[in-house]
């Protein structure tokens, strides 16, 4: 690293002497137009050579790019150790969520725990309890799918009105990855689990809070996956390395890091964090337990309050995420009058199922104030909801499973803000 920066500062020198020329004869055709110097003039990065490849042994992003990381907000919560922070997804495109930049929620802090000492127990209702160590699990078939992991307290912020000023806080509790793992049915097996779907299976890591949660039998032998790889390498320690439950389409609490333990029960078990934690107080003052799948949502990343237009009037590209924890995203509409007209938008790909699904809306803006919206539909035929839908039965009391419209209020500066719309 060190050579590099020797490196930087010594083209950074050089470039400001050629700098310092160029001004001279620029000066001196003062009268006409303006050539523009990055045709004109040869660039240092033509006239020096570049960084070689024994250099950087594992990339970071560009530092130009270095405005692209999580954020957090202090007030949400007491401690840093228990909280969130989010994924910029005001500044990302495609579907892809790099684990550099995903959003991290933990109970009592990411805990460092090596492949050596890594063990994974089923017990309970079957036949033989098994311990795993990590090399184990390595002899098991595994797959790759791509699915998004979504907070509950998504949008939770914005229940009793506009809160945060971007779309980094307001739906940035969301990342898509493709993870390697094994079917949890093929572990389940192993062990030799009773099966019959009305049980359950209690899951819990290796950090302080254990944050343990059930999940019916049905599910786990569904499409549940014990993961060790995303993206095609291995989980960050923010992620549950060595190894998460990856729980397709339903909330990430269920998405157990640092999973150690899979006990075959015969009722849930009502942990704090299904109880006292995600459940759903509803209009009438009572909570709703059990809201495990996360409904059809949608938002628009590009023009939102961190992502402003600056090239005003003209050819406009409106973009944005989609997605559902029911299956496949199928069709994606746009306002810009607030919900009054919608126009549908195209899809970068067809939508993976209890994946991201990434839309865009090529257009032309005029030039006047804008009320964008976006609304996803799944494949169930379930429309997301707007924000009054959804306080009809839920309140402003709730937290969780916030999944209704979003408006942004764009001005004839380009700059936009977060709104609500009666
Ligand atoms: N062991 C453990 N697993 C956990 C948590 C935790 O605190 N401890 N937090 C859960 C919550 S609330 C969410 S939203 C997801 C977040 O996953 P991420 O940190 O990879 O984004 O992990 C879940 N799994
Ligand atoms: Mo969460």
């Amino acid at each position: 690293m060190d050579g590099m920066f020797r490196e930087t500062s010594r083209r950074a020198f050089l470039r400001g002497s050629a700098a310092a020329a160029a001004g001279a004869t620029v000066g001196g055709a003062a009268a006409a137009a303006t050539p523009d110097p990055l045709i004109t003039e040869v660039q240092d990065w033509a006239s020096f050579t570049g960084t070689g490849v024994d250099e950087v042994p594992y990339g970071m992003p560009i530092h130009f790019e270095k405005d692209v990381i999580r954020r957090n907000v202090e007030w949400l919560t007491a401690s840093p150790i228990s909280s969130i922070n989010f994924t910029p997804i005001h500044a990302l495109d495609g579907t892809i969520t790099p684990q550099g930049c995903a959003f991290e929620r933990h109970h009592s802090g990411a805990i460092e725990l090596s492949k050596p000492d890594y063990r994974l127990m089923i017990n309970g209702l079957v036949e033989r309890p098994l311990v795993f160590t990590y090399d184990d699990l390595e002899r098991f078939p595994r797959e790759n799918h791509v699915y998004f992991c979504e907070c509950a307290a998504n949008t939770g912020m914005e229940w009793a009105g506009a809160q945060l000023n971007g779309v980094q806080y307001t739906h940035g509790m969301i990342h898509n990855m493709e993870y390697t793992g094994i079917p949890l049915r093929l572990l389940l097996a192993e062990a030799g689990a009773q099966m019959d779907e009305n049980l359950w299976v209690y899951v819990e890591g290796a950090d302080a809070s254990s944050n343990g949660r059930s999940i019916p039998m049905a599910k786990a032998l569904d499409d549940v996956l014990v993961a060790f790889k995303a993206n095609g390498e291995a989980l960050r320690l923010e992620h549950g390395y060595p190894v998460r439950l990856v729980v397709p389409g339903w909330e990430g609490n269920m998405w157990v890091k640092w999973l150690r333990r899979i006990e075959v029960t015969d009722a849930a078990v009502e942990s704090r964090e299904e109880t006292s934690k995600y459940t759903d107080v509803l209009e009438d003052g009572t909570a709703r337990k059990w809201t495990w799948v996360m409904d059809a949502k949608s938002v628009i990343t590009s023009p939102s309050p961190q992502s402003p237009i600056t090239h005003g009037a003209g050819p406009l590209v409106i973009s944005g995420l989609a997605w559902s924890g029911h299956g496949k995203i199928t069709r994606v509409d746009v306002s810009k009058d607030g919900g009054v007209t919608w126009e549908t938008a195209r899809l970068g790909k067809q939508g993976d199922t209890k994946a991201l699904t990434r839309f865009y809306l090529d257009t032309n803006w005029d030039g006047s104030e804008m009320l964008l919206q976006a609304r996803a539909m799944d494949e169930t035929g379930y429309i997301q909801p707007t924000k009054e839908q959804l306080r009809e039965l839920r309140g402003e009391n709730s937290v969780y499973h916030n999944n209704c419209i979003q408006t942004w209020w764009v001005d004839e500066s380009g700059k936009a803000e977060n709104v609500e719309i009666s």
